[in-house]
Parts: C-alpha cells; structure tokens; sequence
C-alpha cells in the first residue's frame, strides 16, 4: 500500500490584489498541506506544479518554501514534483535546487519508487511542441505506477491535452494520473485509469468558488475495494475566507441597500466580492469597497454591472478613473504580454522617457523565454482555467500571470540602467539555475 497526498497549483509568491497578506497566504496553504502530510505519516507529498507563482520568485518566497520542505524532509516525508507553466525557466528549475538540497526529487520518465508506487513525471509542455513527445517510460517492477503531470488534460474544462493519447502512448500502465493546471478539483475515469485534480490551494482568481483542499491518494487495491486499485479522497484546507455578494437592485435603491446586503455577511479578514446588477440609482464603487473595509474586511471589489448598458457602451463613473480603466481592461481579456505593455505604459512607475525602451524589453524577454511563444500561450491557458465563461472569470483567471509582469520586475521601476539593457540575457528575465547549482 502506498498513501500519498496529491496537491499542486499552490503558486506561492503571489501577491493577489496587490497584497502582503494574500502573498503570504498562498504560502501559508502549502504549509497546511505540509502540516498534514507530517501529521498523517502519508508516504510521500505529490506536486503536480505551478509551486510558485512565476518564475523569479523572491527571496523570501524561497526561503519559505525551503523551510517548508525541510520540515517534510525531517519528518522523512519525499516531495516529489513536476515543474509548471508558470514557474518553469530556461537553464534550469527551481525544483532542481531542491533536489540539491536534498529537499526535493524531480519527476521524469525514470519511476521513483515509494512502497508500492512507481511515480513518473511530465511537466508542462506547450502546446506546439506536444507533437514532440513520445511518452517513453522507463520500466518498473513496483505494483502500482502512476504519472504526475501538469497540463489541462480531458475530460475536464478547457481541455487542451488529449489523456487517452497520452494513456495509449505510454511504455507503462499507470493507475492514475495526478494533475495539476487547472484550479477546478475534479476526478474521472479515461481507459480504466483515474485522472485527478486537486485544484489550487489558495484562491488564485475569484472564479475559484468552491472550497480549497488535496488529494489523498491510496493505491492498494485492498483498500479500495478489490475492483478499483486506486482511492481517491478529497480533503479540505481551510484558506482565507472568500464572500461573494450579489445584489440586484430595483427601482429606487442604491447604496445603502447594497451595504445592507453586504452587511449579512462575516467580512472578517475576508476577500469580498461584490456584483451589482438590476436597476436602481448609481452606486459608487469606491464608497462600497472602503466601506466593506471599514466592516473588517481584507479586500474588497466592486462590480457594476449595469454600467454595461444594451448597446455595450460603458457609463464610465470618473470617481475613481484607475478602477474605470481597469474595469474596462478586465473586460478585454487581454493577454499577459498585452498587460504587459499596458502596465508599463500605465501603472508602473517608469519614466516616460524609458517607456520605450522598457515596452521593447518585456516584449524582448516575452519572445525570448523558452518556448518562445509559450508565455502568450499559458497565459491563454490560464484564462480558460477559469470557471466560467463570461468576461469577469476571464479577466479574474488571468490575473496571476498580470501580477506577475509587475511584481517580478521591480528593477524596471527602480533602475533603469537595467531598463535600458540591450541584451535580454544578461537581465534577471533569464534566471540562471547555475548560480546556484
Ligand atoms: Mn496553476
């Protein structure tokens, strides 16, 4: 018998709203499904990827999550991982760090053998180079083998990577797939194998409506019931805690209705979202959200959704120009290297003068990352990760990769020798693994 936790998507690093307090929560997630895994003596932890949330993480970033793992590595627990789209760097990973440290070992087509299981690894590939692979496994003599991957794999929404090929292609018969990428937890069955998501650990867009948790993985086919080889149970985390408020406003009310309907709810330490539609008078944004922070709440956003009248036209309230403008960039979709752009034109803190140079740059780094065009591509995937089809979810799921073009690039805004750097691979876009290897 083998009993794993299977978790991933924990994207440790990210700063969501632009807050400490968020930053620390995403690491505090990966602690409490550390804690438990130290708890519950399972035999090993499963990452299926996207551990950070882009591919500079920050010091402190890393310095958390070594202690985290150390914590896992002294209570004799392996953390065994795959490397994701949004953390993944040419010239090496993060993950091969950890393993130099002992605290970690890296997935691939070689089996790690834990009690029963034999694991394998396949991390993110984008989509044009998937042609490529030839799913060759090495063989193993262990019981059960499954193949921790991370990708947005059938049956499940936005699905991009066909599983059954991937089953078919195999040299080895796994009894399970473990996944990571899409934040949506959910399980199915594809040629007599199971397939599983765990889903993100913390929230990482507000379309992530359903509670945080992980996987616990056992693969014995005793405890499973003779017919299946494999039990899969989910189990919750307990995350920052999340209100969404919907209030449809009829003729004659506004905000102070509004504020009732938000004062129904516990907004404690909370992230709250707020979505206004029906008729009613104007309602201004800015008031709610300070107002809701006002009632203890961490974060709070407004949506109106009836400043988009019949023709589209959008009724632009200038009390707040920025949440206007940003309201109506969610509403574009706008891919990563578009915000980019956007950002380094809008928001940061460059010079006018260095405004060329920088928009230059980011595009630069963009086509020169491994892969060339696979930023555009994730940042495609992660949009369509998002539960949810409509304009707000789009825009909400893509968010971690908007943060990431500026909280990952302090130096544009700081220094701008280095904006003005004609050559992209002697930046910090391109991490070098070796300096620390
Ligand atoms: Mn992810």
């Amino acid at each position: 018998m083998t009993r794993v936790i299977h978790t991933g998507d924990t994207h440790i690093g990210y700063s969501q709203y632009h807050s400490p307090v968020r930053r620390q929560d995403f690491l505090d997630a990966f602690e409490a499904v550390v804690d438990d895994a130290v708890d519950d003596g399972v035999d090993a932890v499963v990452h299926a990827g996207d551990l950070f949330n882009d591919r500079r993480p920050e010091l402190r970033d890393l310095m958390g999550t070594i202690s985290v793992l150390r914590r896992l590595d002294d209570a004799g627990v392996p953390f065994l991982a795959v490397v994701g789209n949004h953390e993944s760097t040419r010239g090496g990973q993060w993950l091969d760090l950890f393993e130099r440290l002992g605290l970690a070992t890296r997935l691939g087509d070689e089996p790690v053998v834990v009690g029963d299981t034999a694991f394998y690894g396949l991390d993110h590939v984008p989509v044009s180079r998937r042609d490529e692979l030839d799913y060759a496994f090495a063989d193993h003599d262990a019981e059960y083998a499954a193949l921790v991957a991370h990708g947005l794999f059938e049956p499940f929404g936005y699905a991009d990577w066909d599983t059954e090929t991937v089953l078919t292609e195999s040299d080895v018969e796994f009894d399970a797939m473990l996944l990571g990428d899409n934040h949506t937890p959910d399980t199915a069955r594809v040629a007599d194998t199971w397939v599983t998501y765990p889903g993100s650990t913390e929230r990482a867009s507000a379309s992530e409506r359903e509670g945080r948790g992980y996987n616990l993985v056992v693969f014995d086919a005793d405890a499973a019931g003779g017919e299946d080889r494999v039990e899969i149970r989910r189990r919750a985390l307990d995350t920052r805690p999340f209100v969404f408020v919907s209030v449809e406003l009829r003729e004659g009310e506004g905000e102070s209705r509004v504020r009732e309907r938000v004062r129904e709810f516990d907004l404690a330490e909370a992230v709250v979202h707020v979505e206004i539609t029906g008729e009613g008078d104007p309602v201004t944004p800015a008031a709610v959200e300070e107002f809701a922070n006002d009632e203890g709440a961490l974060f709070a956003r407004v949506t109106d959704r009836r400043q988009v009248d019949a023709d589209g036209e959008v009724d632009v309230s200038f009390a707040d120009p920025e949440d206007a403008v940003r309201d109506r960039l969610d509403e574009l979709s706008l891919s990563t290297a578009a915000r980019d752009v956007e950002r380094a034109v809008r928001e940061d803190a460059v010079p006018d003068a260095n405004v060329r140079e920088t928009v230059k740059r980011r595009v630069e780094e963009r086509l020169d990352e491994d892969g060339g065009l696979d930023a555009f591509e994730a940042v495609e995937t992660d949009a369509r990760a998002g539960e949810g089809g409509d304009g707000e979810a789009q825009a909400d799921a893509g968010e971690p990769d908007g943060d990431e073009s500026t909280t990952d690039e302090p130096d544009a805004e700081s220094d701008p020798a280095e904006t003005a750097d004609p050559d992209p691979a002697s930046n910090d876009g391109q991490v070098s693994m070796e300096d620390y290897l």
